[in-house]
């Protein structure tokens, strides 16, 4: 598999940039980077990121439209901010290509709504699908990945759910449109995790992974498969069974914890319960599935326990 870690999980411990990238490129398992964009970038040498990420290849980069976007990014009532949102995003389609990466991830972080009657919804529905058809038509060679999450900052995200960014991305209509699943997003949601997948990848849709994990109620960034071990199975069996072959993300929040060994602990749940998941085989678990039945669901959960 194809690992990279967060670098906030450094730089929030008082790391900069250049130290995020020596943690990983000794980390056993890391292939690739993910910046932060303009965060990790901005006031960085492009040309001197690359060299020092060596051997380490970069995926890409994630959009985050902070201080002056709290109204919104793409739905900005302030046209010009709307359009500098824009502009940020295509800067960081060039700057994805620059580095070597191929997917700009976009969470709408601001693009939602807190009171009844604060958004006209079909005006900036219309908005968000216009701006994101113009940055996709302006980079067709970058993946424009989608990620949803249901709240926080606002208490209503336009974009919350797997179903709305299935919609979102039919009405785009755009080849390099697509989407990036995080487990505890789609826990807050309360979708299954697993059927969101599903449907994303049966389409090619399925663009990325922010892979963690939590209790439902908030972005709990917790190691992967600590708490909801047969919900992680049953999204890596789909993962397997849609043959992906992109980067897995590990989106997760060691406040407490030492940064090195809780990347590293990711990696080892995923890497076991991939094993769990092949001991088994796709093509059994295919079996069990299409018997539509509660359990021998149960029973293949404990057999993977085994
Ligand atoms: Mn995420």
């Amino acid at each position: 598999m194809n690992y990279a870690g967060r670098f906030n999980s450094f730089i929030f411990k008082g790391q900069n940039v250049y130290d995020a990238i020596e943690a990983y490129k000794n980390m056993e398992g890391i292939t690739h980077l993910e910046f932060n964009y303009p965060e990790h970038i901005e006031g960085y040498d492009l040309a001197e990121l690359k060299k020092a990420m060596h051997p380490l290849k970069v995926n890409g980069l994630a959009l985050r439209w902070r201080n002056e976007f709290l109204d919104g990014d793409l739905t900005n009532p302030d046209e010009s901010l709307r359009q500098k949102a824009i502009k940020i995003a295509k800067d960081a389609a060039d700057v994805c290509r620059e580095l070597g990466g191929s997917v700009i991830t976009l969470w709408l972080e601001n693009d939602g709504f807190d009171y009844p009657f604060q958004m006209d919804y079909e005006k900036c529905w219309k908005q968000v699908v216009e701006a994101v058809r113009e940055i996709a038509d302006y980079a067709p060679d970058i993946k424009i990945s989608i990620e949803y999450k249901p709240f926080e900052e606002r208490e209503f995200a336009m974009i919350d759910s797997a179903g709305m960014t299935l919609y979102l991305i039919h009405e785009v209509d755009r080849e390099n449109v697509g989407c990036t699943l995080d487990f505890c997003h789609m826990l807050m949601k309360h979708d299954s995790p697993a059927y969101g997948l599903a449907l994303a990848a049966a389409k090619g849709k399925l663009f990325g992974l922010h892979m963690n994990d939590g209790y439902g109620w908030k972005d709990s960034g917790l190691i992967f498969g600590s708490v909801n071990f047969t919900q992680s199975a049953e999204f890596i069996y789909y993962l397997e069974r849609y043959g992906y072959d992109g980067v897995v993300f590990f989106d997760t929040f060691p406040i407490r914890e030492e940064s090195k060994a809780e990347c590293r602990a990711n990696i080892a749940a995923f890497e076991l319960i991939k094993e769990k998941v092949d001991s088994i085989g796709v093509e059994k678990i295919s079996k069990v599935v299409s018997k539509h039945d509660g359990i021998s669901a149960q029973n293949l959960i404990l057999d993977m326990m085994k």
